[in-house]
Order: C-alpha cells, then sequence, then structure tokens
C-alpha cells in the first residue's frame, strides 16, 4: 500500500482560565508562564511539533497576553519559503460574555474556520500544559496504518492519579472500546487493563489519555458541527467509543501535567535532578525559546549545587541549591536560595534607576541581601528587600494576599510584587 501523505496540523489547547496555576497567570495567559528558567510553557508542545516536522500550529487561548504574543512573534520565525507557522487564536470576547470558550472541544470549535483555510488530513491537538519529549509521528504513522478515525496517546498510571484522568479500555488490536473521563475512586476495579510486566510492579494498571488526539478532518468537521459538546475528555471521546474507530498510541516514556502550581513546581525542580527525566540536554529533540543574545551569568562567591542557572545573571548569593534561576536574575551578597524557582527579570535596571530606588528606599529589582528563600516560586521582576526570610512547607496553609499565595505549601511571589526588608513569611 502507497504510504498517505501526513498532511497534519496541530492545534494546541493553551488553557482555560488558567485558575490552576493562578496566580503565575493573573498577569499572563497560561501559554507564556515561564518555566526552566528562560523558556515558556508554549514551547513544549511547539518544540515536540518541530521536532516531529509538523511545522503548522495554532494555539488556542483564552486571552492574547502581550508576553505571549512578543513570545511567539519573536521565536517562530520561519523562512518565508516554507509553509510553517504558529498562529495565536484567542477567544476574542470577555469572561462574562457567554461564548468565552467553554471547553476544549468549544475552543476548537470556535476556531474551526481557521483551521479550515488551511489543507490537512489529520489536525494534531494537543495540550499546552504538559511536559514531555514525545515523536508525534511515530503516533500519526500507526493512526494512518490503522486506519482510525481518532487516536489517542495513553499511558499507564496507578491507581492514585487514575482518578484525575480520562481512563480507557482496548481490545487485543489496542482499539478503544470503552472511556470514562476522571472515574471515581470507587469505579477503579472495572477499570484495570492488561499492561507489561514493568508497569505491573510499578502498580500503573490502569490506561490513561494523555489528552493528545489525532482526529480525522472531516470527522473533525462532523463532530465540530454540533454545539452541544463543550469538551474532549467529557462528551467528544466518550460518545465516539463504539461508533468510531479509536486506536490507542501507548507511550511510556516520561510524561507530566504541569497544570497546577504542585506539578509546575515538582517539575521545574525536578530539572535540578542528577539525571533530570525531561533532558534538556538532547542533540535531537531540542527545546526552542526566544534567543535573548543575553550575556553569560557572572557569579560572586557562590556555592552553587544542583541548580540550573540561566544567562544575564549578576548573583553573589552565598549559597543557591536545588533552584532553577531565571534570565536576568540579580541575587544580592550573603542570600540562600533553595527548593526555589526564581522566574528572573524582563529587562536590567541601570545604575541611575537602582541608585535612585535605594534613595527613595524601594527595593531594587531581584533578591536583596542576607535574604533566605526556600520552597517558593518567585514570579518575574520581583522586588525583594533586604534580610527577607520567605520558607514554604506543607505545613502552611493556603493563602491569598496582593504580596504572595500559598499554594500546597509553596509560596509564590507574584510578579512584580514589593516585598519590604525584613519581611518574614
Ligand atoms: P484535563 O487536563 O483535566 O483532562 P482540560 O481541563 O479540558 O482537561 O484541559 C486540557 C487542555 O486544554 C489543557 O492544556 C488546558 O489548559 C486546555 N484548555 C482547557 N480549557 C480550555 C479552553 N477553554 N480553551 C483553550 N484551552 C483549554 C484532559 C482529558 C483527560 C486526559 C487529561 C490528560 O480530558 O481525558 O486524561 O487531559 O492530561
Ligand atoms: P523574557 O525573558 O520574559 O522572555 P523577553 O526577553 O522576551 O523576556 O523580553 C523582555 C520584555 O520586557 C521585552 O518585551 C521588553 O520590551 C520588556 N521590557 C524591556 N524593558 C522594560 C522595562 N523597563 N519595563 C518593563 N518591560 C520592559
Amino acid at each position: 500500500m502507497k504510504a498517505k501523505k501526513k498532511n497534519v496540523i496541530a492545534i494546541i489547547l493553551g488553557g482555560g482560565q488558567g485558575s490552576r496555576l493562578y496566580p503565575l497567570t493573573a498577569k499572563r495567559s497560561k501559554p507564556a508562564v515561564p518555566i526552566a528558567g528562560k523558556y515558556r510553557l508554549v514551547d513544549i508542545p511547539i518544540s515536540n511539533c518541530i521536532n516531529s516536522d509538523v511545522r503548522r500550529m495554532f494555539v488556542l487561548t483564552q486571552f492574547n497576553s502581550a508576553s505571549l504574543n512578543a513570545h511567539i512573534k519573536n521565536t517562530y520565525n520561519f523562512s518565508i519559503f516554507s509553509q510553517s507557522f504558529v498562529d495565536i487564536l484567542a477567544a476574542e470576547q470577555t469572561p462574562d460574555n457567554p461564548t468565552w470558550f467553554q471547553g476544549t472541544a468549544d475552543a476548537v470549535r470556535q476556531c474551526m474556520s481557521h483551521f479550515l483555510n488551511h489543507e490537512f488530513d489529520y489536525a494534531l491537538i494537543l495540550s499546552g500544559d504538559q511536559l514531555y519529549q514525545m515523536d508525534f509521528n511515530e503516533m500519526i504513522e500507526a493512526h494512518i496504518e490503522a486506519d482510525a478515525d481518532i487516536s489517542i496517546a495513553t499511558l499507564p498510571v496507578n491507581d492514585k492519579d487514575a482518578p484525575e484522568f480520562g481512563i480507557l479500555k482496548t481490545n487485543s488490536e489496542n482499539e478503544i472500546v470503552s472511556f470514562i473521563e476522571k472515574p471515581a475512586k470507587e469505579l477503579l476495579p472495572e477499570w484495570t487493563s492488561e499492561v507489561s510486566e514493568e508497569m505491573k510492579i510499578l502498580g500503573k494498571n490502569y490506561l490513561a489519555s494523555m489528552g493528545i488526539y489525532i482526529f480525522n478532518r472531516k470527522l473533525l468537521i462532523d463532530l465540530m458541527s454540533d454545539p452541544n459538546t463543550k469538551d474532549f475528555g467529557k462528551e467528544i471521546i466518550p460518545q465516539a467509543v463504539g461508533n468510531k474507530k479509536l486506536l490507542s498510541y501507548q507511550y511510556e516514556g516520561y510524561w507530566t501535567d504541569i497544570g497546577n502550581i504542585d506539578s509546575f513546581f515538582e517539575a521545574n525542580i525536578g530539572l535540578t535532578d542528577d539525571l533530570p527525566k525531561f533532558n534538556l540536554f538532547d542533540n535531537k529533540n531540542k527545546i526552542f525559546t526566544r534567543p535573548r543574545l543575553l550575556s553569560p551569568s557572572k557569579f560572586h562567591k557562590t556555592m552553587v549545587e544542583k541548580s540550573v542557572i540561566s544567562e544575564g545573571c549578576i548573583i553573589r548569593a552565598k549559597e543557591i541549591t536545588k533552584s532553577i534561576i531565571g534570565n536576568r536574575s540579580r541575587i544580592g551578597e550573603e542570600t540562600v536560595v533553595k527548593n526555589t524557582y526564581v522566574m528572573g527579570n524582563d529587562f536590567y535596571q541601570n545604575i541611575d534607576d537602582i541608585k535612585d530606588d535605594i534613595e527613595k528606599g524601594k527595593p531594587v529589582i531581584g533578591i536583596g541581601e542576607r535574604c533566605y528563600i526556600d520552597y517558593a516560586i518567585v514570579d518575574k521582576n520581583c522586588r525583594i528587600g533586604d534580610d527577607v526570610y520567605i520558607k514554604g512547607g506543607k505545613h502552611l496553609p493556603d493563602s491569598n494576599n496582593e504580596l504572595y499565595c500559598v499554594k500546597d505549601g509553596i509560596i509564590v511571589i507574584r510578579k512584580e510584587a514589593i516585598i519590604p526588608n525584613n519581611y518574614k513569611i
């Protein structure tokens, strides 16, 4: 049989109202949230697409923040001789307008006319808040080979995680025969699957949807013509099971959801492990982002242990341990930073600005002297004074004020927050 041409567009679901990543999404759309010191969330699915040769991408977002727009516009400039593009499609309404995207399928439906302006046979639908490196080519090939209508990437999960996912069962041909979105704990015994020995030992007895789908063009058009379905997980997929040919494409590599503060924090700090599960040092699977042409980082008397330091930083801290330090970070003398993601700054203050701030008693941008910061996320452009003590931990209850939020024990200092000298959290 002659291989069919892989004519694919990618649709990246950039996020609903972003409440699970709040306050990181208070001033920017979810795809623009910075990760790993120098990237943004949207760079992950886009890089996976580029590395898989899927080079026509749409990013669907509830609102098009300036940072998202600038990032996409300044990063993904393909040659004029190619047909590659990354387009941002934002819901054009306001939160109280009923036509604001009502769910994942509704987001795709509202943007269908934009997709149909392009020739494609398959739509690859991706989540915008997952950390993984996957070759979509293999999945597309499996989809074509099986002559499937829809394919879903799946991975084995344990019973603690299963209620967070769409769980499915397959027949011997990997066709999906039943699907339930986020089953209650009591229902789990009915939903176990045959998994490999290795997965069995890990207690991963359930096959979960990774929220990564391939749809044939015509079927997508048909399904989107019903305005009553709002969500892939809640309606489109369960309704298609039994009526259409759904293929499970099983994946066993590293994949994690980074849609809430806890998982986002763990995924970032996980990059400081000796051998991180997500490989930033891979010749083949590059993670693309905006080249900022920053200077190399400079240090003065700092003990750095198991940390990832981005470009353009000026660091005089005493100690940095198990932390991610973002672009243009400034950290003052005698300061200790542990288990923390410092997102860095968008710009440098010049000497006159710094003098001016000091005269006014205003902390300068960055982290001051003799501070102690542990188990926290410091958003961009914060001004943290001298002798500030910030220590997160599971003992802290959730809270929220104009300077910071506590979620799952992680203290998140809000973007542009001004934390005065001697402040203690
Ligand atoms: P969830 O991740 O809970 O489950 P959902 O909240 O619908 O599903 O989000 C899927 C993706 O779409 C996320 O990247 C999210 O940010 C984005 N998104 C959500 N609402 C959106 C909107 N209105 N506009 C644009 N983007 C939006 C799904 C599946 C499960 C599966 C898990 C795997 O429903 O079956 O197991 O993904 O993580
Ligand atoms: P990031 O590292 O967050 O991706 P970029 O390198 O994309 O940041 O760009 C930083 C952004 O900050 C740019 O859009 C730049 O115009 C903006 N910027 C520059 N100077 C200032 C300033 N004084 N105040 C606020 N934003 C600034």
